[in-house]
């Protein structure tokens, strides 16, 4: 094979193996998430620091049309298209939205948003996430939240090439919620801004995760609250 051939078909296996978050429950896409900036592309954002690190949208200032009424405590499904394909952490993060705005107009910004799902990795025989490959990864809603509208963000990091600063591939969206039947305890202890949350150099972001194989992993990012 000539070597611009080879090089275009590892071009195509590597953009068919970029995904994205488009959908919650069993609902359309970007029906109540909000469409990415790579709806059609697929890529990543690599800038910890950019503005797309938050909810990567493709219209900033434009929210999906839906709000999705969901119960505390409940699990929502969070589904990627077509699957999450590369090794790496999944975690999803939540912010109320202010008064005056609505979770179709409110931008997300400022300090604000709390962890509620961080998986960790498998480590015997090299470190492993139990959602590659998957095509979906549940939201625990806390059963302590307050009613009102949220915003929920999806969030899992490529770490297959992030050996190097701005080697991690980050694959964001945010799905506009309204929650309903929670206790309203909820009071997190470390809210964080995106962007903000992270630098390009924590050690859960620039990781080589071959070799030398790790033998622990600390998500960037805050501890999940509890209620
Ligand atoms: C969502 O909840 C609101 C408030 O309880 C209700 O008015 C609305 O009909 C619900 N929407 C759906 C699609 O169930
Ligand atoms: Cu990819």
């Amino acid at each position: 094979m000539k070597l611009s051939a080879a090089i275009a078909l590892l071009a195509t296996a590597v953009a068919e193996a970029h995904y994205t978050f488009p959908s919650v429950g069993n609902s359309a896409d970007w029906q109540y998430v909000r469409t990415t900036a790579n709806f059609q592309s697929n890529g990543p954002v690599t800038d910890v620091k950019s503005e797309d690190i938050r909810c990567y949208q493709r219209n900033p200032g434009t929210g999906a049309p839906g709000i999705l009424n969901v119960t505390a405590g409940s699990n929502l499904a969070y589904n990627a298209k077509a699957s999450i394909s590369h090794p790496g952490p999944m975690a999803f993060y939540i912010a109320k939205v202010p008064a005056g705005e609505t979770a179709a107009t409110w931008n997300g910004k400022g300090q604000v948003w709390s962890k509620i799902y961080q998986d960790a990795p498998s480590l015997a025989g090299g470190i492993k996430w139990a959602s590659q490959g998957t095509r979906s990864v549940n939201a625990p809603i806390p059963k302590c939240l307050a009613d009102g509208e949220y915003l929920l963000r999806a969030e899992h990091i490529g770490l297959h090439s992030a050996g190097s600063a701005g080697g991690a591939q980050f694959y964001i969206s945010c799905a506009q919620i309204s929650v309903s039947g929670g206790s309203g305890t909820y009071s997190p202890k470390n809210l964080v801004s995106f962007p903000g949350a992270f630098t390009a150099t924590d050690p859960g972001i620039m990781i080589n995760i071959y070799y030398p194989v790790p033998t622990s992993y600390k998500p960037p990012g805050p501890a999940v609250e509890t209620c």
